[in-house]
């Protein structure tokens, strides 16, 4: 399936439109899953049902406060019947992916069923509500249509050629390290226009793992939905804990089969129009940050927190949400404001400064063999995290954690951190 005019349009842009890949019967039931899940007063025939406040995997807000975005990530889809000979090992889908990298696979990374609804005011959205790129490793992202995506309607949006810029920028080849130019790349591609990817039902779009993508806004009278799903190589974990060079495909044999030693020029993006760049500022300015949903703003000082965490640091987490103490470890804030709520933290006699609005986020500097946590203002049961980043970064450290229950206002405690720093291979 795989030939070299695939190979050099994935080289150029870091994206493949797969029309097709998944039979109409695997779209249905995967669509009827989503159907499942959404709010049990949305209709499918009945657009006006489709608003008001969604609790989805991530969190609660509201249709319009979210830009109509809404993931439900259960682990049990991976054995769905249709995910299974649609997208894991033994599927075309799967193949396919083992092809384009040019070595073996782990069975799928399950994203879940992605929902893009049409908001009331989709001029208040930003064009490209979040342009970003994974924070968790793997090589491809593939995203499958349920039904059809016309213009406007929720597609996807990428900015084709942008693996070539952010590839190098990192400090690790598949986990999310930033690179000291990081930052720069960001800014640069802030003033180029993304391509939207409308497309059919079955269409499954690839995206290479370091390309600019972002869900759009829908301004259609039709839900759009998707199947999400990562591939990654079996020799991931040695990936996360090498630096990259210069070429977005250095890793992958299957691309370079088909193009030997030919250069390829990445593709470029345009500028933004003068009308897209008006409604931006015109968005910036409007943004009504105090109304935004805690939730929201947890996720997007989530997003700020992958951009600042390093393999070696060592980060304390406080939240007031049991769901997060139950989490994987990662450094999303899940919780409410403790700061705001009076709550203190200090660490060795030092105050801390939280990183995040919710919860208490904050990276150690001063980190010593046994260390003293003063936790101050305690008017609720608390969870604290103490943690040691590791490359790859899901196998961190937990250096401490406990439960502290509201019944005393002041709370200190001995964190013991071990020295071994965790460190990044030059390859
Ligand atoms: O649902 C979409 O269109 C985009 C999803 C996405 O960008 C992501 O979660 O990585």
């Amino acid at each position: 399936m795989m030939n070299q005019e695939l190979a050099r349009a994935f080289a150029r842009d870091g994206y493949l439109r797969l029309n097709g890949m998944v039979d109409a019967a695997a779209c249905a039931a995967l669509a009827d899953e989503t159907w499942a899940v959404l709010p049990s007063h949305w209709r499918r025939d009945d657009p006006a049902s489709w608003h008001g406040e969604v609790t989805d995997s991530c969190h609660a807000a509201s249709v319009d406060q979210r830009g109509g975005h809404l993931k439900y990530q259960m682990k049990a889809l991976a054995d769905h019947p249709s995910v299974v000979t649609a997208f894991q090992p033994g599927s075309p889908m799967h193949a396919f992916a083992t092809e384009l990298v040019g070595k073996p696979l782990h069975r799928i990374r399950l994203r879940g069923l992605y929902v893009v609804a049409p908001t009331r005011h989709p001029h208040q959205n930003p064009a490209a509500p979040s342009p970003h790129l994974e924070a968790h490793p793997a090589q491809i992202i593939a995203l499958c249509y349920l039904e059809d995506v016309a213009p406007g309607g929720g597609g996807l949006l990428v900015w084709p050629g942008s693996h070539h810029a952010f590839h190098p920028a990192f400090r690790s080849k598949l986990d999310y390290v930033a690179g000291e130019r990081l930052a720069d790349v960001y800014a640069r591609y802030r003033d180029l226009a993304p391509v939207e990817l409308p497309g059919q039902r079955g269409d499954v779009i690839l995206i290479h793992n370091r390309l600019l993508h972002s869900p759009s806004i829908n301004r259609r009278r039709r839900l759009r939905l998707a199947f999400l799903c990562d591939y990654t190589s079996l020799d991931h974990t040695e990936l996360c804990q090498q630096l990259p060079g210069s070429d977005p495909f250095e890793d992958w044999p299957g691309v370079k089969r088909w193009l030997g030693d030919e250069r390829i020029e990445p593709a470029r993006c345009r500028p933004w129009s003068w009308w897209q760049r008006l409604r931006h500022s015109q968005h910036a300015r409007n943004r009504p940050s105090k109304s935004r949903a805690q939730s929201s703003i947890n996720k997007a000082d989530a997003s700020n927190l992958v951009r600042e965490r390093r393999p070696g640091d060592v980060w304390l987490s406080i939240s007031d949400s049991p769901k997060w103490f139950e989490h994987r470890d990662s450094l999303d804030p899940m919780g409410s404001n403790l700061t705001a709520a009076g709550i203190h933290t200090t660490w060795n006699g030092q105050r801390l400064q939280s990183r995040s609005r919710g919860d208490i986020t904050v990276r150690l500097s001063d980190v010593r063999p046994e260390n003293r946590l003063e936790i101050q203002g305690i008017d609720r049961q608390l969870w604290v995290r103490v943690l040691e980043l590791r490359s790859p970064f899901s196998a961190s450290r937990r250096l401490h954690a406990a439960a502290i229950a509201a019944d005393k206002p002041t709370v200190v405690l001995t964190v013991a951190a071990p020295a071994e720093p965790a460190a990044i291979s030059e390859r």
